[in-house]
């Protein structure tokens, strides 16, 4: 049975939620700004992490005004909150603290949704947001912070930075994980274990 997790990508509009999404998926970078409206498709991957089966559910929001009509939506169970903003334009930026109050308290024993923050836009040269504000913000706000660009970064390179961040998520979240779910290297050499979990 893999671990099910969503995942929302939440931030301003324009600042590349998308972009990331679609290299994320093994798709290319594209120039072209197509904004995302509300009920949109919701993307699914499968990665292996510490040795969990995971399934992770992409739901990739519009950034717009629009976002606050469905926000209940887009939150509800929400297992990883990751919020966007474009290095080049530090309004994005300080709107990351408006973004964070859409984060949901996580369900017990933990106490906050693991939250990551993304500086995307990293090959424009028009860079007005400094890795360290970056940063300093992410601890404040108890998040994780990792800069990315959806030009220059290919899919292997976000592949990589998603699988960080499920690490992160899991070796915080225990009861995310000691309930019903195998390790796919136990599910593999213990069928008694397995057995016992598919009861
Ligand atoms: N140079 C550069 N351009 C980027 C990058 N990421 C996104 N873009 C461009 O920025 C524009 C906006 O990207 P989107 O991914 O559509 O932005 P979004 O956050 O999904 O915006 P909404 O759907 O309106 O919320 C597009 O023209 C992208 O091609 C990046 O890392 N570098
Ligand atoms: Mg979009």
């Amino acid at each position: 049975m893999p671990l099910s997790l969503k995942v929302v990508f939440i931030g301003d509009s324009k600042v590349g939620k998308t972009a990331v999404m679609r290299r994320l998926l093994g798709e290319y970078f594209d120039p072209v700004f197509i904004m995302t409206t509300s009920g949109e498709a919701i993307k699914r991957k499968q990665l292996v992490v510490n040795n969990y089966n995971v399934e992770l559910e992409l739901w990739d929001a519009p950034g717009h005004e629009g976002f606050r009509t469905d926000a209940a939506v887009y939150m509800k169970n929400v297992k990883v909150a990751v919020l966007f903003f474009d290095v080049t334009n530090h309004t994005s930026f300080e709107n990351i603290d408006n973004w964070l109050n859409f984060v949901p308290p996580a369900e017990s024993p933990v106490q906050k949704t693991p939250t990551f923050i993304i500086g995307n836009k990293i090959d424009k040269a028009s860079r007005t947001v400094k890795k360290e504000e970056a940063e300093h913000k992410a601890r404040k706000s108890n998040s994780y912070y990792f800069e990315t660009s959806a030009k220059d970064n290919n899919t292997e390179d976000f592949n990589q930075i998603l699988k960080q961040m499920i690490e992160i998520v899991l070796d915080n979240s225990p009861g995310l994980t000691n309930s019903g779910t195998v390790p796919v290297n136990q599910a593999l050499v213990d069928p008694w274990y397995k057995a016992c979990v598919l009861l």
